[in-house]
């Protein structure tokens, strides 16, 4: 593998409170992956401590690139490829059919097993979240790809502020369910409410982020305005758009991609070019705006961050 951040030893006291759902030996593990945020998140925080990028990969503030050296998608581009079946299938078409969507007021309700359940307006969550820059690949699993500087929080400090109690093992995301504002919900064929799910270990993971926006602007309606979860290493359509419902349940959820077809889309849906999907290869893809095809890369870049969450699992069965 290329993809290669320049760990260096990290103090204890800066591992974040992830570890609460760690154990001791993968705290050791993660701190590569704290390591690997700071990195990321050296791309726009100006303000942090001097040792939080000091020896890892540094990209520059307002860099144009991912970690890879590769350049960033243009704002027109992110914001004119869309997929979100609540407005159309049609990629091209979603942004001049959200453009009326207002996403104000908004609210997320976080319930289920939690010790702290709680409904949260956008300035409840911004005014505890602070945002940083993430600036990460997203992989479609129709095999196309982009380059995305995103805003947002990490998924887990929301989570930790409900706390989950001991029974909870997955986290079960939903989206706005409208048909009045969504258009394409009247389309019957779809299980609507859009809904996805993580692991318990997945949804605490550092590079899992609820976004808000992208560029350093607000979030545009046809990505999900005005709030989406971004999960890098998977396949996009696990990276669900306008949340309304966060809810922390013990068995695997039902996700609306594999209810429609299970064989084609499973719950954990990580980017893998070794496992094509039945109907096309997943070993190459067209990043948006390149002539040509690349290749994929196993875990969408990310094998270092989150392999270990997948040590002895077939990947094949559990795609
Ligand atoms: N609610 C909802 N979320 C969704 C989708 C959708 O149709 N509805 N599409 C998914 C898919 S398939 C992809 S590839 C990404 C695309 O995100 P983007 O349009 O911001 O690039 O959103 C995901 N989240
Ligand atoms: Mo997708």
């Amino acid at each position: 593998m290329a993809y290669k951040f320049k760990s260096k030893p990290i103090d204890p006291s800066e591992v974040t409170p992830e570890d609460v759902y760690l154990s001791r030996r993968d705290i050791l593990k993660a701190m590569g992956i704290v390591t690997a945020s700071a990195a990321l998140l050296a791309a726009c925080a100006p303000d942090l401590p001097d040792t939080a990028n000091s020896g890892a990969v540094d990209l520059p503030a307002g860099a144009s690139v991912d970690e890879f050296g590769d350049p960033l998608n243009t704002y027109e581009e992110i914001t004119n490829y869309n997929n979100y079946y609540e407005f159309t299938v049609d990629k091209q078409g979603v942004a001049r059919l959200a453009a009326d969507f207002n996403p104000e007021p908004w609210s997320v309700e976080v319930s289920g097993l939690v010790n702290n359940p709680g409904t949260y307006t956008m300035d409840d969550l911004l005014g505890k979240f602070p945002t940083e820059e993430r600036i990460y690949r997203l992989r479609c699993v129709e095999a196309w790809s982009m380059v995305i500087p995103w805003e947002g929080f990490e998924l887990g400090k929301l989570l930790n502020q409900v706390e989950p109690t001991a029974e909870a093992k997955y986290v079960r995301f939903e989206t706005l369910m409208d048909v009045d504002r969504m258009p394409g919900q009247k389309q019957r064929f779809y299980p609507w409410p859009y809904q996805e799910g993580l692991r318990m270990d997945e949804a605490m993971h550092p590079l899992t982020i609820l976004a808000t926006g992208l560029y350093g602007k607000p979030m545009p309606n046809q990505n999900g305005a005005p709030i989406r979860l971004v999960v890098p290493w998977k396949y996009g359509f696990k990276s669900i758009k306008a949340i309304t419902k966060i809810e922390l349940v013990a068995e695997e959820p039902e996700t609306m991609w594999s209810t429609i077809a299970p064989n084609e889309y499973g719950f954990y849906a990580n980017v893998n070019p070794n496992v094509d999907h039945p109907r096309w290869s997943q070993a190459t893809e067209r990043r948006i705006g390149e002539i040509g095809r690349r290749a994929s890369r196993m875990f969408n870049g990310y094998e270092e961050d989150v392999a270990y969450l997948y040590e002895g699992m077939d990947l094949r069965v559990n795609y």
